[in-house]
């Protein structure tokens, strides 16, 4: 068994596509085989240029991730693609989509496509679309493209995870800089105008410089506004070039201090999850929630008598005495 994952591991290594697809499916399940792969590759990870994509539903972020990727291959860097999907992972309209735009990418050896769901209700996101970045960087990725679309709290926690975030905005359609929300607007390194073959482009471009000129630069960077046209893939090879500026004035100690913070985080989500499935394993299961919430909800106990006795209730060594019952 022990020696199946390290075959695993060493798999995912040398960048084996099937390896790396098992291992994502299996963090994506919330399986524990996820969970001990990362533990045997994290020491490999680190390299990857990661950059997350966003903007609105239908703003051409697909199309440009798929030029961009073409882009770092022509130099040989392998790329990895996570496209985050908000919607039900049964749907799959935006899935199948972005596999067809992005289909003269997938028979590319060199790139790994992966689309992922939002998560229900135990765990975020975030955390899942975080160790599959792990995988691909330690799969040899020199670059993983995040895609996803900005509008939710999991979104921008996604676009966190990113070394450097680009937001599309797109001419017309309503899509004011002032309806964007706010804390999407604040996490944009780069601004990208898409779909500048179109009206309104300087109109948008005017917006967004204003709102820059009431802002303080983030970590001392005054984030460019580009313009492009994915589906042509102009304006592709200056984005690139922008971004790679970006990774250079980053490497001057500013990336430093964001990876700590991004560890930071990360180690608080983990935390923050496995306390919650800990106690929810133990204490939530069939209809117990709905009964306390009955009885919150009678004004017999309040709710926070109810969490501090689940808390306290929770078996604090866990682990061990269920390894111990295997
Ligand atoms: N005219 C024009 N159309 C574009 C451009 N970029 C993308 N499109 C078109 O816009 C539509 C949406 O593009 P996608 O790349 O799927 O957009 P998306 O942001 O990934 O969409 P979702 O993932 O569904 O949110 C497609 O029909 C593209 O061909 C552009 O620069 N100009
Ligand atoms: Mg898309």
């Amino acid at each position: 068994m022990m020696q199946a994952k390290q075959e695993w591991a060493e798999k995912i290594l040398s960048g084996d596509r099937r390896a790396i697809a098992r291992a994502i499916s299996a963090i994506e399940k919330g399986e524990p085989a996820g969970r001990e792969l990362l533990k045997r590759v994290f020491s490999k990870t680190g390299g990857a240029f990661v950059i997350g994509v966003t903007g609105s539903p239908g703003a051409g972020k697909s199309t440009l991730v798929e030029k961009l990727a073409a882009e770092y291959r022509a130099d040989g860097t392998r790329v990895g693609i996570i496209a985050v999907d908000p919607t039900s992972p049964f749907s799959g309209g935006a899935i199948l989509g972005d596999r067809i735009r992005m289909q003269r990418l997938a028979t590319d050896e060199g790139v790994y496509i992966r689309s992922m769901a939002t998560r229900g209700q135990l765990g975020g996101l975030a955390p899942a679309a975080h160790d599959a970045v792990s995988i691909l960087d330690a799969a040899g990725c020199g670059v993983v493209i995040i895609e996803t679309v900005g509008v939710g709290q999991d979104e921008v926690e996604v676009a966190r995870l990113a070394e450097a975030t680009v937001l599309l905005l797109v001419p017309g359609m309503g899509d004011d800089v002032q309806t964007f929300k706010a804390g999407v607007m604040e996490i944009a390194d780069l601004f990208v105008i898409n779909k500048a073959d179109q009206p309104g482009a300087g109109r948008i471009e005017q917006e967004i410089t204003a709102m820059l000129a009431i802002s303080t630069p983030r970590d001392g960077w005054q984030p460019p506004i580009l313009r492009t046209v994915a589906t042509t893939g102009e304006g592709i090879a200056a984005l690139r070039e922008k971004l790679d500026e970006f990774r250079v004035f980053g490497g001057q100690g500013v990336r430093e201090a964001r990876r700590r913070e991004q560890c930071r985080s990360r180690l608080l989500d983990l935390l923050r999850q496995e306390l919650f499935e800990k106690v929810a394993r133990q204490r939530l299961q069939g209809s117990e929630l709905d009964a306390l919430v009955g009885e919150v909800l009678s004004r017999r106990r309040d709710p926070h008598t109810v969490v501090e006795e689940l808390v306290a209730e929770t078996a604090p060594r866990e682990t061990e005495i269920s390894k111990s019952r295997r």
